[in-house]
């Protein structure tokens, strides 16, 4: 163990754990009563933190930490760490793209097909006898379906790569249009959602996508049409969604992510035919390990002055490293 500080802000995968405890001396902020007091002791000291997903690392933290110098987070979404501040300080921030691209590539395409053909309803369907009254009823259909993905970065075009094989349409919208991809480009959300009749959101949270997938997106998405959202929460108006079904305005919704996790709106749970996760788009034992690994791997390089191994662009590393 080194003599470095580092916050752990919540609880991640036990490996990840290990590991930070046998590199690093390790403060708890969950286990903090009393933040303020809390900070007292350990602000002082801490060099590095170790952001777990859905505690926000804010200008406050990053300010009650005056020799912080690197925020490593457990994801490759990082809308809950508030970078400008990071960067104002000089402090670097990291994530853990591509390990987990594929494990949330295969969980939103089984998401897709669970939503579309009801696999969930069926399922409860047989339990509770209902196959020995009727068969279930007939589902909507993934064929001749066009997907529009919003968000065509590293597990947009992971999810575009495995739908190819279903031999469906593939349209999508991001800020920019890629030229290294074989799928038509539309210019705005709206257009997108009007062309295609099935939204999938693999966009990143915050301010620049803070609930633009609302009621005018949705209805330009139509009564056929399905939501399938394994971005951020946030990025969905989860009120305008939630009259869209209940009125009829699309047709169904697959969920991995929700405005305020863990909790989910009653109304969207009453909504029998959706199909709602608990946030486990990389959560196999595999990935998260992977993940966790390159979480600490960062943190490691970090202080051992061989700079970070995955910043993100909003923070550059100094220019000495
Ligand atoms: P990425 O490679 O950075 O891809 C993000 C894509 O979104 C890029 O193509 C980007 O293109 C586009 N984009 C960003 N901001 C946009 C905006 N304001 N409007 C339109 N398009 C925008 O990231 P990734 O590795 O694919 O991860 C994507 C996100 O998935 C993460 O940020 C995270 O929120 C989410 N995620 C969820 C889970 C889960 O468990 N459900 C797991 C991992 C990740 P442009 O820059 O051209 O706009
Ligand atoms: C995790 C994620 O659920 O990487 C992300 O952006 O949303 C997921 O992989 C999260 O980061 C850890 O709880």
């Amino acid at each position: 163990m080194t003599d470095i500080d580092v916050i752990l802000t919540n609880r991640v995968v036990a490996s990840a754990e290990a590991a930070l405890e046998g590199a690093f001396r390790v403060h708890r902020l969950a286990e903090a009563a009393d933040r303020g007091a809390w900070l007292a002791e350990h602000g002082a000291t801490a060099r590095g933190i170790a952001a777990a997903y859905g505690v926000p690392v804010d200008a406050a933290l990053i300010d009650a930490l005056p020799r912080l110098e690197i925020i490593a987070a457990f994801g490759v979404g990082y809308d809950n760490i508030d970078t400008g501040a990071a960067a104002r300080r000089g402090v670097v921030v990291t994530n853990t793209p591509d390990v987990l691209t594929d494990e949330v590539a295969d969980l939103a395409v089984g998401l897709l097909i669970a939503t579309i053909r009801q696999i969930p309803q069926a399922d409860r369907y047989l339990r509770a006898g209902g196959w020995l009254e009727k068969p279930f009823p007939l589902s909507p259909t993934l064929r001749g379906r066009k997907i529009g993905i919003f968000g065509l970065g590293r597990i947009g075009i992971a999810i575009a790569h495995r739908l190819a094989a279903f031999d469906v349409t593939i349209l999508y919208h991001n800020r920019n249009p890629r030229t290294d991809v074989p799928y038509r480009y539309v210019d705005t959300l709206k257009g997108l959602a009007e062309e295609a009749d099935v939204l999938l959101v693999a966009a990143p949270g915050g301010e620049g996508t803070h609930r633009v997938v609302d009621a005018e997106v949705l209805a330009a998405l139509g009564r056929d049409g399905i939501l399938v959202n394994i971005g951020r929460g946030g990025i969905v108006d989860e009120q305008a969604l939630i009259a869209a079904l209940e009125q009829g305005v699309i047709r169904s919704a697959g969920l991995d992510v929700f405005a305020d996790e863990p909790r989910v709106p009653q109304a969207l749970i009453d909504i029998g035919h959706t199909v709602l996760l608990p946030h486990v788009g990389s959560a196999s034992e595999y990935t998260r390990d992977t993940m966790g690994q390159l979480m600490v791997d960062n943190l490691r390089a970090w202080f051992a002055g061989r700079g970070p191994l995955t910043p993100v662009p909003e923070t550059p590393v100094p220019p000495a490293l």
